[in-house]
Parts: structure tokens; C-alpha cells; sequence
């Protein structure tokens, strides 16, 4: 369980592929777990892959995954703006954490440019399409390994 990376996908990233499209792109979540899952394994990590519209059950992952996870790939979505929860479950998590947004939140509404949850991330990307999962896995699997 050490080698294993969990991604916590928030609410409304299940509509992905048919949810505004012209902003977050056709793939739908299986095709990024899809991709997520070929990625860890080119890295020789294992995954644990989840999405859910609760924030309860979101900060319920992120403590359970202490102690034994080696890294938290996270897309908040809509919670990024909003949950101070969030981000206090975050600072109790043990492991690197990558923040991830599909979309490039600097050119879009004002409201989006502020996140709660990049005070306990060690590194963030956003703007890449569903890509910047493939970006964070490759660097939690790096920074994994640097711990040994
Ligand atoms: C996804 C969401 O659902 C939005 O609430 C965020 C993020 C952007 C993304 O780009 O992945 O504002």
C-alpha cells in the first residue's frame, strides 16, 4: 500500500465528456482512469482511484490515505474555492500532494482563481486538459521514490 498514489477526483468530474466540452475536453473519467492507470504502472506505482460529489466522503479518503499512501493526486473541481475542510484534511495528510484542474482556471472567472486547497499542495497544474494527471502521477511516483 506505501507505493500506491490515490486520486480524489470532487464533484461533477463523473459528467466528464459530456459536461461543457469545449472547456474540459471529451474524455470521460474512465478514459482518465484509463490513462491514470497505464501511467502508474509505467511508474511502477500502484493507484486508487475515486471521484465524489460529498465533501464528507472527499476528506474521509485524504485521512484514511495517511500513513498509508505515497502521494494524493487531487482535482477538487468545485471545492477548490470553497472547503476550508477540505484543505484542513489536506494539511493532516503524510505525502507529497499534487493539485490538479483540467482546465486553465487563470483565464477563467474570477471566482475560480482562488484556492484554499493549494496552501497544503506541494505543486499544482492546471491548463494541461486531462494531461496534467499524467504530469503529477510521473512527479509523485519521482518524489515517491526519493523517499524511498
Ligand atoms: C473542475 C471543476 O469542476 C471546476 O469547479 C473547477 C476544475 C475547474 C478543472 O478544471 O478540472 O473550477
Amino acid at each position: 500500500m506505501p507505493d500506491t498514489i490515490l486520486i480524489i477526483n470532487g464533484p461533477n468530474l463523473d459528467m466528464l465528456g459530456t459536461r461543457q466540452p469545449e472547456v474540459y475536453g471529451h474524455d470521460t473519467l474512465a478514459d482518465v482512469e484509463a490513462l491514470c492507470q497505464r501511467i502508474a504502472g509505467e511508474e511502477s506505482v500502484d493507484m486508487d482511484f475515486r471521484q465524489s460529489d460529498s465533501e464528507a466522503e472527499i476528506m474521509g479518503w485524504i485521512k484514511q490515505g495517511r500513513g498509508m499512501t505515497a502521494g494524493l493526486l487531487i482535482n477538487p473541481a468545485g471545492f477548490t474555492s470553497t472547503s476550508i475542510a477540505i484543505l484542513d484534511s489536506l494539511l493532516i495528510y503524510d505525502a507529497p500532494i499534487i493539485e490538479v484542474h483540467i482546465s486553465p482556471l487563470f483565464r477563467r472567472d474570477e471566482f475560480r482563481h482562488l484556492s484554499y486547497v493549494s496552501k497544503a499542495a506541494t505543486a499544482k497544474i492546471e491548463g494541461f486538459g486531462v494531461r496534467g494527471y499524467e504530469f503529477a502521477i510521473r512527479k509523485l511516483a519521482e518524489l515517491a521514490r526519493a523517499r524511498g
